[in-house]
């Protein structure tokens, strides 16, 4: 069968088409914006959980904001990522109870960033942020946990960029990361 369709139809099908289109690209927008995922964690080993939300922001540019909150829903503090939160890990860096927040995101090309926040006194604190286009590498397992921070590299005609990165590494103390 085949359909004929008048100028006018035409024009209507090529509306209809469109709106389609644009109710779809904002309802995932929507989505996207709404996305919250809640963990529940004791970070500071005093026998009462945190709760912990990380959600996704796509406003003037995209980052995930990461609030913790105390027994009461209070407000203990918040960290922002930039682009889209990948992964939320709880990890225990000094094995003394207290775990550390650690927040992997990306932009879906390239580039990835990590950032650990640790919560003390009340207060929540940062360990360690960096980014880098060429990549992340972190053992948490280790002794001492350590991170490695792809860092570009250029070939030996010093023209253009090695597929191969330099690693920067970065070895915990016990209290911070260092280089
Ligand atoms: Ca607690």
């Amino acid at each position: 069968m085949t359909i004929t369709m008048n100028k006018n139809q035409r024009r209507t099908a090529v509306i209809a088409k469109s709106i389609l289109a644009m109710i779809l690209i904002f309802s995932q927008t929507l989505c996207l914006s709404a996305e919250t995922e809640t963990y529940k964690e004791d970070l500071n080993s005093d026998g009462r959980k945190e709760t912990i939300t990380a959600e996704d922001k796509f406003e003037t540019q995209a980052q995930s904001i990461i609030t913790v909150l105390g027994m009461n829903n209070n407000l203990i503090g918040r960290f922002s990522v930039p682009y889209r939160l990948k992964k939320v890990e709880f990890v225990d860096l000094n094995k003394d109870g207290n775990k550390q927040i650690i927040a992997w995101s990306s932009n879906d090309v390239l580039y990835t960033e990590i950032a650990i926040y640790g919560y003390k006194d009340g207060r929540l604190y940062k360990i360690f942020e960096d980014g880098s286009p060429f990549g992340i590498k972190a053992n948490f397992k280790s002794k001492p946990p350590a991170i490695k921070i792809g860092r570009m590299t250029l070939n030996k005609e010093g023209t253009s960029y090695s597929s191969v990165p330099e690693w920067e590494i970065w070895v915990w103390d016990g209290k911070e990361f260092y280089k």
